[in-house]
């Protein structure tokens, strides 16, 4: 008889493991009907691109056993596709494996597939190289954007058919575009293709919808027939009214707030967001209340690494933000009440922000919903344990070059000359550093002014003549400073990136200089520009060469390696650790040619950086190379970075109090 029902199948092209398989909208009793059966989800978001991969199933299996049945997760395009044509699908790139391991674990998957992200990720997730075209209009019917979306999606969508719910997989609904009614577009026409390329790819069965905030303009321009609306809101906001919004788009269905802020944005030297948990706990309990579905973002945060850090362009001189992260998560077993308490944080680090989200508070109502109130039942089983953290120590640092010593070494192409400077993004750098160099044209012996032509500096340039330091240009902070030097000097500006707009109509950021600069009122030209790979000069071991130091300027950007062996003796080392920079200022750091990303101890109010364990290694010495573009202790104190087995997110008080809290459990 089954082997009858399994050739019956076979004929009708269905297999024994997708049969009866469905998962679709119940529009007349609002709800969702899986295998035919209401279904509402409680949920948590989860980037697999900010966790690195020996972690996806831990993580997962927390998520699980906090009682999530499902998570949401972003596709960064342009962590996907580094360059027209290029796919990285491998490594922690490798989304089917990720999928995959969620479905063995019992989360089903809510796919936001973009091609726009916004999720504070560089340039909200659209590859910088699509700005070859200077006029591009990104998210719109623009036939070159589409034409790069349709290549992309073309590749990537066929890989999530096989794992769509109805075929087996995890994938219950998937979200096109993201929040496009806040976009200043409001193009129909874009929507509307990319609806046709998702059902091309996926066919028609599978649920495909839009997240947009919860105000009418937004789901007005945002939404379109054929996509289902959802809404996102965070703690405080009238639930009932925030429906009534999705409401107006989808008069029947279910209920779905796809992005419930578990905490807040923080931003590069100021306090860090605190969310009160009492406000995260009322608004949920209403949402769920409500009878709806709800995403949690974040669940578990993870680290932006490298340079995927976004930034958020604000119209006044505050810094605004973008970040580079760090999280971490915790797992306290309550044994008395078996309450599973995850600490998830997530800091995101950008030129200007950084953020964090305390959704941990929100798994531990979770907790209490459930034994309660029963929203959802805590699976049975053993818990995965906390992530063990270990303090490493203090380790020495040594001053090793400058950048202007390593310039043959770091270079990666070119170097490339014009008359006025030119962008990265005409050089094809994509992120990180650009050496731009021009000659004084004369006698500069009293203090002149180098001013940057509107705001034109992207993002931080580090201003020196002939090594010697003078000052920083900061987009949206300093326009200007003033230098002295003398005619044939070298007036070298190295130039950072810290990440582009990830938010809002100047999503497309150019970097680098952008607009002439001027010295002493006058325009200069003639530049020579050196795009930098860093990454590439560490990994070849640019600094093991003999150090040409010269007695230099301490200010100017410099190179300082260390290196430190993993205890021995001590059972299951290597484990995670989080690095403190005491006395220094601003840079980026690698461990083991794996770059960490960003600090900036001196702007806070991030001070340590996470440092997963996979980067580490226990058979031989671990390498660490900081980049130190200000000043590092060096010069006047005890030169070491410090591993530490306790995050540090905030200097005031507040932060400090919150976690001690939390540690009780
Ligand atoms: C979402 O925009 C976005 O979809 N978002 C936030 N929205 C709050 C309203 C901003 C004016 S805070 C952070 C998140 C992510 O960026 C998400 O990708």
């Amino acid at each position: 008889m089954w082997y009858y029902a399994a050739f019956v199948l076979f004929l009708l092209g269905q297999s024994t493991e997708t049969f009866g398989r469905t998962f679709e909208i119940d529009y007349n009793y609002n709800c969702f009907r899986k295998d035919g059966k209401a279904f509402r989800y409680i949920s948590g978001s989860i980037h697999y691109s900010r966790v690195p991969r020996c972690y996806w199933k831990d993580r997962l299996l927390k998520m699980k056993m906090a009682g999530l049945d499902a998570l949401y997760t972003y596709v960064p395009w342009n962590f996907h596709e580094p360059k027209p044509g290029v796919y990285e699908f491998s490594g922690n790139h490798d989304i089917e494996a990720f999928l995959q391991l969620a479905n063995e674990i019992g989360l089903l998957v809510i796919l936001r597939a973009g091609p726009y992200i916004c999720a504070e990720w560089d340039m909200g997730g659209l590859p910088a190289w699509l700005l070859a075209k200077k006029s591009i209009v990104l998210r719109s019917s623009d036939p070159d954007y589409l034409q790069a979306v349709d290549t992309w999606m073309n590749v990537f969508l066929p890989k999530m058919k096989p794992l769509l719910y109805q075929n087996g997989g995890p994938i219950i609904t998937i979200q096109v575009e993201n929040e496009f009614g806040s976009y200043f577009t409001c193009d129909y026409n874009y929507l509307r293709h990319l609806t046709k390329l998702f059902r091309q790819n996926l066919g028609d069965e599978v649920v495909l919808f839009t997240t947009d905030g919860s105000g009418l303009p937004y789901v007005r321009c945002g939404t379109i027939e054929g996509l289902y609306t959802t809404v996102d809101f965070g703690p405080g906001t009238n639930v009932t009214a925030a429906f009534e919004v999705q409401r107006y788009s989808e008069p029947n269905g279910p209920l779905i707030n796809s992005e419930f802020y578990t905490g807040w944005l923080d931003h590069w030297g100021e306090p860090h967001s605190v969310v009160a948990t009492e406000r995260i706990v009322k608004t949920l309990t209403e949402i769920l209340d409500h009878g709806a579905n709800v995403n949690m973002y974040m669940f578990i945060g993870g680290t932006n690494f490298g340079y995927w850090n976004g930034k958020k362009k604000l119209f006044i001189f505050k810094r605004v933000t973008d970040y580079f992260l760090f999280c971490h998560v915790s797992v306290f077993k309550n044994t008395k009440s078996t309450i599973l308490y995850n600490w998830v944080q997530w800091a995101g680090k950008t030129p200007d922000i950084l953020y964090v989200w305390l959704s941990s508070k929100v798994k531990f109502m979770l907790f209490s919903f459930s034994s309660s109130a029963s929203y959802k039942k805590i699976p049975e089983g053993p818990i995965p344990p906390t992530t063990p953290k270990f303090a490493y120590g203090e380790i020495s640092m040594e001053k090793v070059k400058t950048v202007l010593e390593a310039l043959d070494a770091l270079v990666s192409f070119g170097p490339i000359k014009n008359i006025y400077p030119l962008t990265f993004d005409d050089m094809k750098q994509n992120f990180g550093f650009v050496l731009y160099r021009t000659i004084l044209p004369r006698d500069y012996r009293n203090l002149t002014t180098l001013a940057t032509l509107f705001n034109g500096v992207r993002d931080r340039a580090y201003v020196t003549v002939n090594g010697v330091f003078q000052g920083i240009l900061e987009r949206d902070r300093e326009m200007s400073i003033n230098i002295t030097g003398t005619n044939g000097a070298h007036l070298d500006l190295l130039v950072e990136s810290m990440g582009r707009v990830n938010f809002g109509r100047y999503n497309n950021d150019f970097k680098g200089l952008l607009t002439n600069l001027t010295l002493n009122g006058e325009i200069l030209s003639n530049w020579t520009m050196y795009p930098l790979d860093i990454d590439g000069a560490i990994t070849r071991g640019f600094l093991n060469e003999a150090s040409t130091l010269k007695a230099s300027n301490c200010a100017s950007p410099t190179f300082y390696k260390g290196s430190f062996l993993i205890p021995s003796g001590i059972p299951d080392l290597p484990q995670d650790t989080f690095i403190k920079f005491p006395g220094w200022t601003k840079g980026q750091i690698w461990i083991n040619g794996f770059n960490l990303g960003r600090y900036w101890p001196a702007r806070g109010p991030q001070i340590t950086l996470y440092v997963p364990m996979n980067i580490l290694t226990a058979s031989s010495l671990n390498n660490v190379t900081v980049l130190e573009l200000e000043n590092s202790p060096c010069e006047t104190a005890k030169c070491f970075v410090e591993f530490v087995d306790k995050p540090i997110l905030s200097k005031t008080k507040d932060f400090i109090t919150e976690m001690s809290l939390f540690s009780k459990g």
